[in-house]
């Protein structure tokens, strides 16, 4: 017999003392909420014994039977091993084109997860994860058999585009805390991060051609700490630790405004000093001139403070536009997605016209190196090139416009989505300018009514973003979106008719004993019975 260590006989009293095995499979520990889920006689017992049976190629499906191996092994408190001759714990592609749907199917005999694509059975393997014991989360021994009640789960996503916005450049996050980030995503099915890498605080992403972005604009963050940047190795590292997890990187350049770390880093991309006024435009709230010649740019100073709307690039130069097509180019370079986010918001100094010039150009560049243009909604106020996409955060005529000219709109309503609105008057970190946002705002709306005249077919799904003007380390972040990423998950995943804030609220109580075990910083909302 297997010497069983103190620690395991511990882990295995205290395992039928709270015992947590669940009686008939249900949905109670499943975010989001599956479309089917039907229990049926019987059980399957997890132990040493069980192999992961690896059925049908493809490039992630050795990764992904080790990696659910070495979360099973971690509750069991044993390794399990991974074959692709026999076993009967089976990762089965499937022929077909519904790379997202899957089907996770429990007998006395064994556990099939299928779909026709890898993502689809790395979604079915989170929910499948969701099932076991809750010290899966953080790898504790719990018991040497692990019971599965027998049934099946039929689910698929209700949008295609569920993504998360990490703003790294108010504050800067380095590769291990975007990886956490990138973990708590992938758990929920999510599969877009949208990493806002510049703003007028800071520069965040190594770019060869232009060195001094990340050397200056790089170097210090809101309230003046010492920022940072990822090199272009830690921004590959980033997107290959994410599409490892089925997840595929948008990068953000955000331009015409919210420039001032590259206008600081080189004075030839600043407007000039305006002679109307004899200001520096670039810190002015004085729409620019440009019938009056520039004198002398110089570069912009760094700024770490959390207004906005103050900084342009000059949209007369050659020059910025070769600026734009290098930084595009060598971030498309270490970009797989077909996404590239050109940003366009709150560009409050750029005349109207100059503004509609820089976003045409800008798409045409971003579509030169093969990728589709997301802008934030502003940028419907210029002529949208086909298959591009406006991301919809305020103002509802500019989500019409986008439609108008035939292109989808990505939703991210601040009043629902912004994880950096406080939940309410109380809160210590975060804003308030679009809403305070307890949990049950940010799960009871539907994306497809939102806007008058936008419905489910013109909109490509839904995106949450953290910006980060107020939030400054790992535990800050966790209580920002936990629970409201949550919360986002489902509203993405689960079509709307089938979603119910009691039903949530009772999964998400259930969900937070993981986070205790996980010591994340959560938001303990009233509205909820933890
Ligand atoms: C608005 S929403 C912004 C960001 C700020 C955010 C703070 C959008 C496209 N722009 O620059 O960080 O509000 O909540």
């Amino acid at each position: 017999m297997r010497y069983l260590s103190p620690f395991l006989l511990i882990a295995l009293f205290l395992s039928f003392s709270c015992s947590q095995e669940q009686e008939t499979l249900n949905d109670q520990n499943i975010i989001p909420l599956p479309r089917e889920v039907k229990s049926a006689k019987g059980s399957f017992i997890v132990d040493a014994s069980t192999t992961i049976l690896i059925e049908g190629r493809g490039e992630g499906m050795d990764w992904m039977g080790e990696y659910l191996a070495d979360k099973i092994g971690g509750v069991l408190g044993s390794e399990i091993s991974t074959s692709t001759e026999g076993g009967n714990l089976i990762l089965r592609k499937t022929q077909g084109d519904q790379l997202e749907a899957y089907n996770l199917s429990i007998s006395n005999e064994e556990i099939v997860i299928s779909s026709d694509g890898e993502p689809g059975l790395f979604f079915g393997i989170q929910s499948f994860l969701q099932l076991l014991p809750d010290e899966i989360a953080v790898q504790r021994p719990v018991s040497s058999a692990i019971t599965i009640p027998a049934g099946s789960i039929n689910d698929q996503p209700e949008y295609g585009y569920r993504g998360s916005m990490l703003d790294v450049a108010r504050h800067f996050f380095d590769v291990e805390d975007v990886k956490h980030y990138i973990d708590v995503m992938a758990g929920l099915k999510y599969n877009y991060l949208h990493l806002h890498l510049s703003d007028d605080q800071g520069w965040r992403i190594e770019i060869k051609s232009w060195p001094k972005l990340t050397e200056i604009g790089g170097s210090t963050e809101v309230g003046g700490g010492e920022g940072g940047f990822y090199t272009q190795e830690e921004y590959k590292e980033i997107v290959a630790y994410a599409a490892q997890r089925y997840i595929t990187v948008v990068p953000e350049i955000d331009m015409p405004g919210h420039t001032n770390a590259a206008l600081a880093s080189y004075a030839e991309l600043n407007p000039g000093v305006n002679p109307a006024n004899g200001i520096l435009d670039s810190l002015t709230i004085v729409p620019l001139d440009y019938d009056k010649p520039k004198v002398n740019p110089e570069p912009a100073e760094l700024y770490t403070g959390i207004e906005v709307g103050f900084s342009t690039f000059a949209t007369d130069l050659d020059l910025t536009y070769q600026f734009v097509d290098d930084v595009v180019r060598e971030i498309v370079e270490m970009t797989p997605g077909p996404y590239f986010h050109i940003g366009g918001d709150e560009s409050h100094v750029t005349d109207k016209d100059d503004y509609i010039k820089f976003v045409n150009r800008a798409q045409e560049i971003v579509q030169k190196y093969g990728k589709v243009s997301i802008g934030w909604d502003e940028v419907a106020t210029a002529s949208l090139l086909p298959g591009n996409i406006a991301q919809f955060w305020g103002d509802e005529d500019n989500a019409v416009l986008a439609n108008k000219q035939g292109n989808k709109v990505l939703m991210s309503p601040a009043k629902k989505t912004y994880m950096d609105m406080q939940y309410d008057s109380t809160t210590q970190l975060g804003l308030h300018w679009a809403a305070y946002i307890e949990i049950d705002d940010a799960y009871n709306w539907d994306p497809a009514n939102y806007v008058d005249g936008i419905t489910a077919e013109d909109i490509i799904g839904v995106e949450t973003p953290l910006w980060t003007e107020t939030i400054t380390n790992r535990a800050d972040i966790q209580y920002m979106i936990f629970p409201r990423i949550y919360a986002t998950a489902e509203v993405a995943w689960t079509p709307s008719n089938q979603r119910n804030w009691e039903n949530f609220e009772g999964r998400l109580a259930n969900a937070s004993k993981r986070w205790e075990m996980q010591g994340i910083n959560y938001y303990k909302s009233p509205k909820v019975n933890w």
